[in-house]
């Protein structure tokens, strides 16, 4: 009996091997850098088929290079502050310190035996003052240059529980825990001037060609900038301006009435006493609904008089003031001059209120009615109404209208964008500690430098009430001044987490440095990151954040990098079919093993496939499929199923397929170990040229370390190369036909088999260092150099092979020289002319004189 393939020994014998001499450290390969990085996870304590799938990728992505020479850098941390450790906390009386801790040491104990290939001596977790403090540094170099500001500005407050709460905490404008209505409270807060630097965030996304356009598209949606001009209308009798910003400069003429948002600060001092009462009766309901900028354009258009009118700067025209239901206060300048002719939230507005829609632009060839119009004319066309410009083409028209806006200083050219500035303060325990100090006397005092890290202190009671927890850590929160040493109090806001992963990118790369968050040099050796790999629900907000502190940070002197990440993969996600029961709800697999429900055993209903998820029941605990079938095949599946950037649908059959085909593996090697391991692979140059299977044989290895190594390095199409290694193993059996020792056929099958084991290394690695081993080799895999592709041996001598099919010549088929019978059958029966004549029936004989002809005997 030979040995069989024992995953669990063998992995673990590996993993053992690996972690003892730090196999996957950086700087241990001669070649240029490659650094190649996973999105870090949130330690919530168990690792999911998502994260499986995320690492198998970079693992791969990183070994591939690694055996390509190249100096790879793969790190892993741990993005470990956070909301879900203070609800743990609240709930089950558990310090959110040792919560975090503790699930960091089962995720990673979980990796490891994933077998993922990271330098861990560069590990980094953020929640950790070693980390945060450099988080603290970087704020007061903002606050110093300018780029950290406070503002007051309105948080979720939920009344019933007593406290702030985040923004994935409202539903639907509930609490999410007692379901009261969720109302706005105005505190001091800090922001990063993300604004700064929105042009140049815009800018470079036309040059990012290593990003997915999808995400580019979506960042600059964020980002949303529109160029047109900013118009001031004087409001009549009140020595009162309303600044209006317009993309249509063109319709100036067109303009019927204002539209004010509800928080705009121009209403109390227009309105008159008459309509008053009824402005404040609106805009006390509209705070009630809670207008966000997603469902304003499906609301119905309402809006109220003020009572007030202003005048158009262009025409001298007066036109009423309204406040509007469509105006936000967030953006432009919360006002808009409204042109029902040529917009169509103006013309819904218009048609419900009565006001007058004035055609400026026509069509071309047409004349437009304001009165008949059923909907707003918002293409090209030309202008009217609009002395001196009618005639013209509008798009032609608008550099002329700023330029009269100008000269009477009523105007000017203007660009807004729909990004905001980044708002960074939570009421929140379990964050980074923001370095300010207030002081009667001074006022506000930033943290100085050598004083850092402020740290986070523990045993702080967490209620769940109140504002920020901190604010009852009184150790904590009273301290002296840095200016006066008088008393003073810290700062009781941390920050957002999506500061502490908007730089860990370039911590990994001097991880222990002491005196700055990173060395320039470090940070300009290996950034950009060559390769990040994560999800698309981070397209925006993680991503963004990113680039912003890339380029902010180079401001500040500490590197010269403009981008950070030149590649980015989005992964597909994992998804399974939802089981339910008409009784019970959502079944997990246990809970409807053999189609049936546990609790009540009436048949399941089946399907749809949908994304994995705690709440569907439809997750799969990555923990059993490993100790069922290995890391190996749990890798390799997840990367066989579907190309990395599609979704990718479990399945038990093909996790046992991916199992089998190791087994097929592994007793190509192990069955004819006697033979492979007394013989030295097939070598051009010392063995001379070779023919019929033989050459095929060698043809075929080559044909597929050229697909496997062209897939992954341009295309990261891993399943096509896995779909290619399989068919060298199935080549491989079919050629072996037990060569003798020592010939060239063996030679060639060696050669073969090295191959299918270096191949299929980064994917499956821990069978793969076993089977290499076995065949002699004192180097681990990993450290072995990649196969390289013989051009002799792509080429390929053909014969033809005359096709008769029941005694009678139908064709010519080309085939490999050395084919088998196998080979041949295959192309003959699919060749388009032999078809004609066999489709439809059945084959009674197929003889092959090998060559020359072929006779099909059908029935
Ligand atoms: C007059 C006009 C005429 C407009 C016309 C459009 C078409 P984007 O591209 O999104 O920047 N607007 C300005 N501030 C607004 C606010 N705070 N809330 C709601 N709408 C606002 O759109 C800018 C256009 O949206 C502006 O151009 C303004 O309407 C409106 F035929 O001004 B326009
Ligand atoms: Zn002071």
């Amino acid at each position: 009996m030979n040995e069989r393939y024992d995953h669990e020994e063998i992995e673990a014998r590996w993993q053992a091997l690996w972690e003892k001499e730090n196999a996957f450290a950086t700087g241990k390969r001669e070649g240029e850098k490659y650094y190649v990085l996973e999105m870090f996870p949130y330690p919530s304590g168990k690792i999911h088929m998502g994260h499986v799938r995320n690492y198998s990728i970079g693992d791969v992505i990183a070994r591939f290079f690694m055996m390509n020479g190249r100096d790879v850098l793969h790190p892993m941390g741990w993005d470990s502050f956070g909301l879900p450790a203070e609800n743990a906390a609240i709930q089950n009386n558990i310090p959110p310190a040792r919560w975090t801790f503790e699930n960091i040491a089962n995720m990673k104990k979980q990796l490891k035996r994933m077998g993922l290939g990271y330098d861990w001596e560069r590990e980094l977790a953020t929640c950790t003052p070693e980390y945060y403090r450099w988080n603290q540094w970087i704020f007061l170099k903002f606050l110093e240059k300018g780029l950290a500001y406070k503002k007051r500005s309105s948080v979720n407050w939920c009344p019933e529980c007593a406290t702030v709460l985040a923004n994935e905490q409202v539903e639907d404008g509930l609490c999410w825990r007692c379901e009261s209505i969720v109302t706005p409270r105005e505190l001091e807060q800090w922001f990063f001037r993300i604004t700064d630097y929105a042009e140049e965030l815009l800018d470079h996304t036309y040059k990012m060609d290593g990003w997915p356009e999808r995400v580019l598209t979506m960042q600059r949606n964020w980002i949303g900038k529109s160029v047109g001009a900013e118009v001031s209308f004087a409001v009549e009798g009140s020595g009162e301006n309303i600044k209006i910003f317009t993309t249509r400069p063109d319709t100036l003429c067109g303009v019927t009435f204002m539209s004010l948002a509800a928080g705009h600060p121009a209403i109390d001092k227009i309105t008159t006493p008459g309509r008053k009462a009824e402005v404040d009766g609106f805009i006390a309901r509209l705070k009630a609904e809670g207008l966000t900028p997603r469902n304003i354009d499906e609301v119905a258009k309402e809006g109220v008089f003020t009572g007030a009118y202003c005048v158009n700067p262009l025409t001298g025209e007066r036109v009423p003031v309204y406040v509007a239901n469509f105006v936000l206060m967030g953006y432009g300048t919360g006002a808009v001059m409204a042109v029902p002719a040529h917009d169509q939230r103006d013309f819904e507005f218009a048609r419900e209120y009565g006001l007058p829609v004035k055609v400026v632009i026509n069509p071309p060839g047409a004349i437009l009615d304001g009165a008949a119009m059923e909907a707003a004319f918002v293409d090209e066309g030309v202008m009217t109404g609009s002395a001196p410009f009618d005639g013209m083409r509008n798009t032609e028209a608008v550099e002329g209208i700023i330029g009269l806006l100008e000269e009477k200083k009523a105007g000017k050219r203007a660009i807004n964008y729909r990004l905001r500035d980044w708002g960074i303060s939570r009421q929140r325990y379990w964050g980074c500690p923001i370095p300010v100090i207030y002081c009667e006397k001074c006022g506000t005092v930033p943290v100085p430098l050598e004083h850092l890290p402020v740290v986070l202190p523990d045993n702080v009671e967490l209620t769940g009430k109140g504002l920020s927890p901190l604010e009852s850590a009184v150790d904590f929160i009273n301290t002296d001044c840095p200016q006066c040493n008088g008393p003073a109090r810290r700062e009781s806001d941390t920050m957002d987490t999506f500061v502490d992963s908007s730089w860990y990118f370039l911590r990994y790369t001097s991880p222990k440095e002491e005196k700055l968050p990173f060395r320039k040099e470090d940070a300009e050796r290996w950034l950009p990151v060559d390769q990040y790999i994560g999800g698309i629900e981070h397209a925006v907000m993680h991503l963004l954040y990113a680039r912003f502190f890339t380029k902010a940070t180079r401001d500040l002197g500490l590197h010269s990098i403009d981008e950070p990440f030149r590649n980015l993969l989005t992964q597909g996600m994992v998804r399974k079919e939802i089981v339910r029961c008409a009784t019970h709800g959502y079944l997990s697999p246990e809970e409807s093993a053999g189609g049936r429900c546990a609790h009540c055993g009436s048949q399941a209903d089946v399907g749809p496939v949908e994304k994995m998820s705690k709440s569907k029941r439809n997750t799969i605990d990555p923990d059993r499929i490993i100790r069922e079938y290995g890391a190996d095949t749990t890798r390799l599946f997840s990367l066989f199923a579907a190309p990395p950037d599609k979704d990718l649908d479990w399945s038990e059959d093909g996790v046992e397929g991916s199992y089998r085909f190791l087994g097929r593996v592994w007793r190509l090697v192990v069955d004819n170990i006697g033979l492979l391991g007394s013989t030295s692979p097939y070598r051009a140059d010392k063995d001379g040229p070779l023919s019929g299977e033989s050459r095929e044989m060698h043809h075929i290895t080559h044909k597929t370390i050229k697909k496997v190594t062209e897939d992954i390095e341009k295309r990261f199409h891993f399943n096509t190369a896995i779909s290619s290694i399989m068919e060298l193993v199935n080549s491989a059996y079919q050629f072996n036909r037990k060569p003798a020792p020592g010939s060239v056929e063996a030679r060639v099958l060696r050669e073969a088999a090295e191959a299918v084991i270096l191949l299929l290394s980064p994917f499956a690695p821990h069978i793969c260092e076993e089977l290499w081993a076995k065949l002699g080799s004192k180097t681990k895999v990993c450290r072995t150099p990649w196969p390289v592709v013989s051009a002799d041996a792509l080429t390929r001598d053909e014969v033809t092979v005359v096709v008769q099919v029941n005694g009678k010549m139908r064709s010519k088929v080309l085939v490999p020289a050395g084919s088998g019978e196998e080979a041949v059958r295959v192309l003959v029966m699919d060749d388009e002319k032999t078809r004609e004549w066999t489709d439809g029936k059945s084959v009674k004989k197929f003889i092959y004189v090998p060559g020359k002809i072929v006779n099909v005997v059908v029935a």
